[in-house]
């Protein structure tokens, strides 16, 4: 992309209703624009990530034997008031009538639906495990939206249910979810803890939800420093080992970390006093094992190998999506912008021409931008005619990992500059040596094609 061509409405100014650190930078460098309160018009530039971060879930999903497929947002009341949480939903729940006076609602989330859809058609515990999934959009009136993209009202994410006969096959599935979870968030340059948590309006007593720890998260949490050892990392796992899926769940879970909802002061007291930490995080996702809450409700029933009839055995596993972008943002930026890790950046990397309409620093931007896409990588290239210091501000702010410059005085030498966003560090390179070093540290990402 040429940045001539692009449409990247980037704010001079600090907006005045941004209180963290996210929102503003997502407001200034052209992310988001909000349309009303907590809800939010993606920009070239926001959504790009966020199809990025979309990427990374579906392809964990997947690999962990996960199904996609897509529900609408709109959802009709009936399901609701046959599992009764209709009423129980309150106030958060938006609610329409069509034209006909049917009550029909934005779906805050999919237990429902995907009971229903289960139960129309499958009967047989020949069809299980099951785990199907979908990344929409939910809509949650929350009384105070706040923080841009991480409290919203309109919030994109991920939601999975799984179906199993039995609650061991189920806790399975459980952890599966767990291990798929960690992958994505590592990918994402994350680090999301695992802790118990309390089940809220979607059930259960057996939860977890994953926090990112930041200053600015809404939520209090408890936890023994020796959690934020763990790194999953590149291992490789057999999501249909029972064993290893377990073995992981016990690895990340056996210490003490918990949210201010199921704190235990007695049992924290028990981690050594050096170890005990409280702070604050942000909760980018929680698993559920709820049983036959829903199944049992809706009457989604499956016949064992006994050939009787048995509710089915489900979860549910969402990922906070869109709020996702918040979280990364509040893990890495400095005071100059936003710092992308490399598996979510929008673009790869970033090209400045120090001296725009010079020929020869043209011809050589021209070709740094045809070896990156060639190698497969998307450069954003700054070939717009300002000056340098406001070029280099823009690239500071969008947050673009690595930028190469290129100057006439560094082309008489036959040599760019490569510069790390992250350590501030520039090296001289020639332009070949330069692409290719790009080209190697994205061989470690895996990062989706952008839009
Ligand atoms: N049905 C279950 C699991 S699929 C469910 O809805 N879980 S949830 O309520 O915990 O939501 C899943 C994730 O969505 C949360 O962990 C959080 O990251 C994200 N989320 C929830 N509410 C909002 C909101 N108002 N704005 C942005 N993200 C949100």
């Amino acid at each position: 992309m040429r940045l001539s061509r692009y449409f990247l409405p980037v704010l001079k100014e600090n907006p005045s209703e941004a209180q963290i650190v996210s929102h503003r930078y997502m407001l200034r460098a052209g992310m988001i624009k909000q349309s009303a309160a907590g809800i939010y018009s993606w920009l070239p530039l926001g959504f790009k990530v966020l199809k990025k971060i979309e990427t990374i879930v579906h392809e964990e999903q997947m690999r962990a034997g996960h199904i996609p497929m897509l529900m609408p947002t709109l959802q009709s009341a009936d399901l609701w008031k046959e599992s009764g949480r209709y009423d129980d939903y309150g106030q958060e729940m938006l609610r329409i009538s069509d034209r006909h006076g049917r009550d029909m609602l934005y779906g805050p989330t999919n237990e429902e639906l995907i009971t229903d859809i289960f139960r129309s058609h499958v009967g047989s515990y020949k069809d299980l495990p099951l785990t199907l999934y979908h990344i929409q959009w939910k809509f949650r009136d929350e009384i105070r939206p706040r923080f841009g993209v991480m409290r919203g009202r309109e919030f994109y994410m991920k939601d999975g249910y799984n179906f199993d006969l039995t609650k061991e096959d189920a806790l399975h599935a459980y952890n599966r979810h767990l291990v798929s979870y960690l992958r994505s968030y590592e990918r994402m340059g994350l680090q999301a803890i695992p802790m118990r948590a309390d089940g809220g309006p979607i059930g259960g007593d057996y939860t977890h939800e994953f926090l990112v720890l930041a200053d600015t998260g809404e939520s209090e949490v408890f936890y023994d420093s020796a959690v934020t050892d763990l790194t999953f990392g590149d291992r490789a796992i057999d999501y249909d080992s029972v064993e290893q899926c377990q073995g992981v769940l016990e690895e990340f879970t056996s210490k003490y970390a918990r949210t201010d909802e199921t704190h235990d002061e007695a049992l924290f007291n028990e981690v050594p006093e050096e170890r005990r930490r409280v702070a604050r995080g942000i909760e980018v996702g929680q698993i559920f094992y709820f049983g036959t809450k829903y199944s049992e409700a809706l009457g989604a029933n499956v016949q064992g190998p006994d050939g009787k009839q048995s509710p089915v055995h489900m979860g549910s596993h969402g990922i906070g999506v869109s709020r996702l972008l918040g979280a990364i943002i509040e893990a890495s930026h400095d005071d100059k912008g936003i710092i992308w890790p490399e598996g979510v950046t929008p673009f790869h990397c970033g090209i400045v021409n120090l001296k725009q309409g010079d020929a020869e620093a043209d011809a050589a931007c021209e070709s740094l931008y045809e070896a990156l896409t060639a190698a497969g990588l998307e450069p954003l290239y700054d070939d717009r005619k300002e000056r340098a210091g406001g070029k280099f501000a823009t690239m500071d702010l969008i947050g673009l990992p690595w930028r190469i410059t290129v100057g006439p005085r560094g082309l008489k030498n036959g040599v760019v500059e490569l510069t790390s966003r992250r350590s501030g560090e520039s090296e001289e390179l020639s332009p070949e040596a330069a692409v290719q070093k790009i080209v190697e540290i994205y061989a470690n990402h895996q990062t989706g094609r952008g839009f």
